[in-house]
């Protein structure tokens, strides 16, 4: 049985689904592994323009497995490359999409901070409650949630371990937008399939760029962005995206 479902693309949206429930789709290395070949093979499938990852009603994921984690040394970790998996999901050129509901805690939150958009249901529990464990974040936790909510909020949630709701979690910038727990799956991939309809080469680039935000200084990060933008006049999607405008009429996207 797996423990990551891939939905059949449909006007250019997957859904993939944690489902581990039995134990709050905690993340274990075989899930992660299986998560990872999902989305790699997703990245390369030119159906799908975009990505929703999703848990269940419960739980988007309670973390990683402590049950696994629990007797592995310092040594055992950077020998084995335990979370291996954990660094390559930031190397897919999709935007994903997370929908949340009920518990993202953890290395849950961690996963799905890795994604691009985060749309939670009302039911949404974030936290990062490492601390009680006697340890911290250590799959982003510390530098994604602080770039996401600053310094101040994610001083509280990381030393104290308390969650904080979906509400709050909006009101912070950590989500892009709160909805009723039966709207969270349509309006993910609602959302999705927007994107999905967009230039997929200028949906790329401008992700990429996005996310130099977090990895440079201004002057740097802007010139990044300029060579993105320049080049995107080297493509056919800017040619028509442009023409269609003047000529008023809907453009037609290639992707190239
Ligand atoms: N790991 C393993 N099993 C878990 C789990 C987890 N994180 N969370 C829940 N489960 C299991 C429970 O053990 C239980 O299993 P059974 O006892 O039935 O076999 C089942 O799921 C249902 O959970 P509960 O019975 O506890 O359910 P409740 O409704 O009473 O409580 C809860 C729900 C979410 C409040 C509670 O389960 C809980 O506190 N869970 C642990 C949350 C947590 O501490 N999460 C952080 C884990 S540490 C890294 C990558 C990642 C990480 C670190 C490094 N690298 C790339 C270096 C991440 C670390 C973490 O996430």
């Amino acid at each position: 049985m797996t423990l990551v479902e891939v939905g059949a693309p449909e006007a250019g949206v997957a859904v993939v689904r944690l489902r581990r429930p039995e134990a709050l789709n905690a993340l274990n290395a075989r899930l992660m592994a299986e998560l990872r070949e999902a989305l790699f093979a997703l990245d390369a499938d030119d159906r799908v323009g975009a990505i929703v990852l999703t848990g269940d009603e419960r739980a988007f994921a309670a973390g990683a497995d402590i049950k696994e984690m629990a007797g592995l040394s310092a040594v055992d970790m950077e020998y084995a490359d335990h979370f291996v998996d954990w660094d390559a999901l930031r190397e897919v050129r999709k935007p994903i999409v997370a929908a949340v509901s009920g518990y993202c805690l953890g290395g849950g939150l961690e996963l799905a901070m890795t994604c691009d958009i985060i749309v939670a249901s009302e039911t949404a529990r974030f936290g990062q409650p490492e601390i009680l464990l006697g340890v911290m974040p250590g799959a982003g936790g510390t530098q994604r949630l602080t770039r996401a909510v600053g310094k101040s909020a994610a001083m509280e949630m990381v030393l104290t371990g308390e969650p904080i709701s979906a509400e709050r979690a909006r009101e912070l910038g950590l989500v892009s937008r709160v909805v009723a727990k039966e709207a969270l799956l349509p309006e993910a991939v609602r959302l999705a399939r927007t994107i999905a309809s967009r230039p997929r080469l200028a949906v790329r680039l401008a992700k990429d760029a996005i996310n130099r935000a977090f990895e440079t200084t201004l002057s740097e990060g802007l010139a990044y962005e300029r060579r993105n933008f320049y080049f995107l006049f080297a493509s056919e999607d800017q040619k028509e995206g442009m023409a269609a405008f003047v000529e008023k009429r809907p453009p037609k996207f290639t992707g190239r």
